[in-house]
């Protein structure tokens, strides 16, 4: 679809509109009363929300580059159907037929994802985007799916993935659809040195810093004093970041998700990321709602699994 057709479809003048940038990418800006917000239609990815009131609420990292086929560094990645590098599995094992590499985190978030239905209620703007096969997923072996993706952009950001398996049981390609999922949520803090999270304590996470071994978390809340890659398990917690230096906190509440994975590049690894600026890590911090590792979803043919988070903001004066 181009610029025109969304407008002709979708715009709803004062509120939502739509443009593309010199390099390609499609995209939807929204101002609505409530929040306004810029998501681009490769990777249905949010890449900024600003509740009104509030300071942006998500980093984007203004080194990354915003051109087709690269993965976006900042706002919110949607990943699908892989976490991290791709591991091996049945449907999952070796490189393409083509010798490509599998691209970390799946290929969700560089697909060009269809906007479906868009609509002002009240305040807010609900968007839904639709992901089908196309011809990097079928390259890996996922041909049987179909992606939800509501998008409600208020004062509170509700996002929900909903992942169908459409594959007829008797069919020969038919079985289970295994896959991980995750928004990976760059939230914007004014010091990732000075913030605090909470809603961890005394759950078990696998750190990916040293070599996956399993810790349990502390009691207390929980600072960011370094290069931070934990996979938290087996939790439905609700996560509060404490953006101290910021003064307010980010709630991140969730269903469907049985993984939290926080991250911070911190100096050392944000110097390996070209598209991150060297203090860039200090402005952010990952919070990600997520089903990765034991509890990837295993879907049955015609059945669907959903995932939610809500996301709000407090001032904390
Ligand atoms: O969610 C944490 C993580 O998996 C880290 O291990 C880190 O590599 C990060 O995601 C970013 O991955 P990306 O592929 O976007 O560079």
């Amino acid at each position: 679809m181009e610029v025109v057709e969304l407008e002709e479809r979708f715009a709803v003048p004062g509120v939502l509109g739509f443009d593309k940038t010199p390099s390609g990418l499609l995209f939807a800006r929204v101002t609505a009363p409530a929040a306004e917000a810029t998501i681009y239609l490769q990777g249905a990815h949010l890449a900024g929300w600003q509740p009104a009131g509030q300071a942006p609420v998500l980093f984007l990292s203004p080194r990354t580059e915003l051109a087709p086929g690269k993965a976006i560094r900042g706002g919110v990645p949607v990943i699908f159907p892989w976490f991290g590098p791709r591991k091996a599995g049945p449907r999952q094992a070796g490189p393409r037929h083509d010798g490509h590499a599998a691209p970390s985190h799946g290929f969700a978030r560089t697909s060009e994802w269809e906007l479906a239905f868009a609509a002002l209620a009240g305040d807010e703007v609900h968007l839904t985007f639709t992901l089908a096969p196309n011809e990097a997923s079928r390259a890996f072996g996922f041909d049987h799916f179909k992606l939800a993706y509501r998008m409600t952009i208020g004062l509170t950001l509700t996002l929900e993935l909903t992942v169908a398996n459409d594959s007829a049981s008797g069919d020969s390609e038919g079985g289970p659809l295994l896959f991980e999922e995750a928004f990976h949520t760059y939230f914007a803090v004014a010091d990732a040195a000075k913030a605090i999270v909470t809603g961890l304590a005394g759950t078990a996470y696998l750190d990916k810093r040293d070599e996956m071994r399993r810790q349990l978390q502390p009691d207390g809340a929980m600072s960011i004093a370094g290069t931070t890659d934990r996979v938290y398990l087996d939790t439905a917690a609700t996560c509060v970041i404490g953006d101290v230096a910021g003064k307010r906190r980010i709630v991140v509440e969730k269903s469907g998700s049985l993984t939290t994975v926080v991250w911070n590049p911190w100096v050392e690894v944000a110097a390996t990321l070209a598209d991150m600026e060297p203090e860039g890590w200090r402005e952010m911090l990952c919070v990600e709602t997520a089903n990765v590792g034991d509890s990837a979803v295993a879907l049955e043919p015609g059945a669907t699994h959903s995932m939610r988070a809500a996301i709000s903001v407090e001032d904390a004066g």
